[in-house]
């Protein structure tokens, strides 16, 4: 058998996509609630605390909060073992830095990770994935304040404590390094910081990602005395950069566009700064806090798993007439687009070979257990008249990453703890704020206008991926689904 019997095959989501109920039982306004729906082609904006003329899709999200056990009873004949969801900081501590927890947020979870265990479904949580009391923002300017890495080092030690015979897997920041290249929703969504004109946005993140490094190296450190049984770990997203040609300078590029992300992984499982980052910061003079007593911190919080996601793979050039999306870590690199590879309706490149170079990568680099945290195709799909979902193209996409999964287990010896395919029952996308941008194999009805009944609905790829599970994903052929 490629995989261990307790391979832990889940699916993942996380509380804003999901839940709904944004101010139901005294939860607070996050960084998520004020997000406007968005397309493709039009970003999702930032609205200043929420209008009443704007449609913010989270608010409702496909209810989860109050349909949870009827979707958990779909995922336990889905035959799932682990379902990675986030906690919603402001269901817990509302304004971020209230006095006392709120109990009923608290309540909450408690009942879903009853309902989960009561199923045999592991619960796997992230701490933060992209909500931020609104309030952190407000008062504190988000994370590159100081302040507020003791506030969420309370968040965590409130729910580590409460949760600790009922969580086992943890993670802290959900894609931590997806603020790698100061792009404003995501430095937002990660570390609630907003930029001011003149800012160096560039220094800003480094701020902030250096004070969630220290206060998820704390909470690591916490956990472990709470539970010493916790396995904690870190979250990435791993879009492997490729150089475009064998032409030395695309090498180059592709190096640097890599060590931009990898320094988060890197400060997680080493906990230290790598020499390349340090200086970096000397020669652009930044000054970014970093007392000694926080580099022992970080030292002493070293993660016990890289958890990460893979969508997709990108290609660098330095061909200076490729009018490529330019990249400023290299003279002339700029990504453009890899012939040798398809690309989703969102122009995401599915490369399931990408899933086991990064592997690969990410093993030899820090000799830690990996955990494919999320993966997974948004498409549109199709309520054909017999009422059937045929999504053949998710199927075969999920797959092809599991060929590659099993190749880099098998062949090459990585120590893999699971997979949780991203989204597995339809969600409001996080790019794009679209229910219509869908990666479930349960079927949600509602559109991105905020309409349908919220019914849900077995997709073709319910069947297909109930059968990976029970033959522990012996068998993955998609012919025989649900004839
Ligand atoms: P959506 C970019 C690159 C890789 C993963 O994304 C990303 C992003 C941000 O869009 O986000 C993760 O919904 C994230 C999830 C998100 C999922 O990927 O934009 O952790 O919250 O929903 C898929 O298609």
């Amino acid at each position: 058998m490629t995989f261990n019997s307790d391979f832990l095959w889940g699916g993942a989501v996380a509380a804003h996509q999901i839940e709904g109920a944004w101010n139901v039982d005294g939860k607070g306004m996050s960084t998520a609630d004020v997000l406007t729906a968005g397309t493709y082609q039009i970003p999702r904006r930032i609205t200043d605390g929420i209008l009443p003329s704007e449609h913010y899709p989270n608010h409702e999200a496909i209810d989860f909060y109050h349909r949870y056990k009827e979707d958990l009873q779909l995922f336990h004949e889905l035959g799932l073992k682990a379902f990675r969801t986030s906690i919603n900081w402001t269901r817990i501590f509302p304004n971020g830095d209230d006095e006392t927890p709120n109990e009923v947020g608290l309540q909450f979870y408690d009942s879903l990770f009853d309902e989960c265990l009561r199923l045999g479904i592991e619960p796997v949580i992230t701490l933060s994935h992209f909500e931020i009391p609104y309030n952190i923002y407000q008062k504190y300017g988000g994370f590159k304040n100081k302040a507020v890495i003791d506030l969420f080092v309370r968040f965590s030690e409130t729910v580590m404590k409460r949760y600790k015979n009922k969580v086992k897997y943890w993670m802290t920041f959900n894609e931590i390094n997806n603020q790698a290249d100061a792009h404003d929703i995501l430095v937002w969504t990660n570390s609630a910081v907003q930029f001011s004109q003149g800012d160096n946005k560039e220094e800003i993140v480094f701020q902030a990602a250096i004070n969630e490094l220290i206060a998820s190296a704390k909470v690591v450190a916490l956990g472990h005395q709470i539970n010493p049984d916790f396995k904690i770990g870190c979250m990435m997203a791993y879009v492997p950069i490729y150089p475009a040609t064998s032409k030395p300078e695309d090498q180059m590029a592709a190096l640097k566009m890599m060590d931009r992300r990898f320094f988060y992984s890197d400060v997680h499982a080493r906990g230290v700064v790598p020499s390349y980052i340090e200086h970096l910061w000397k020669q652009k003079r930044y000054s970014i806090e970093l007392s000694d007593e926080e580099r022992r911190i970080l030292k002493n919080g070293t993660v016990d798993y890289i958890g990460f996601s893979y969508y997709m793979s990108g290609t660098v050039t330095t061909n200076s007439t490729s009018q490529g999306m330019p990249v400023d870590v290299y003279p002339n690199a700029a990504i453009v687009k890899n012939n040798y590879v398809q690309a989703s309706d969102w122009g995401w490149q599915i490369d399931p070979v990408g899933l086991r170079y990064i592997l690969n990568v990410a093993y030899e680099r820090y000799n830690l257990p990996l955990f494919i945290v999320e993966n997974g195709l948004g498409a549109y799909d199709k309520v054909d008249s017999d009422g059937r979902i045929r999504d053949q193209y998710r199927c075969e996409y999920l797959k092809n990453h599991i060929d590659q999964m099993r190749l880099a287990v098998e062949e090459d010896g990585v120590e893999l703890l699971g997979y949780t395919p991203w989204g597995i029952i339809d969600i409001v996308s996080f790019g794009t704020g679209e229910m219509e941008k869908r990666y479930g194999m349960i079927y949600v009805d509602k559109d991105n206008q905020g309409d349908g009944t919220l019914e849900r609905k077995k997709k073709d790829s319910f069947h297909w991926y109930q059968k990976v599970i029970a033959t522990n994903g012996q068998d993955l052929t998609i012919t025989s689904i649900n004839p």
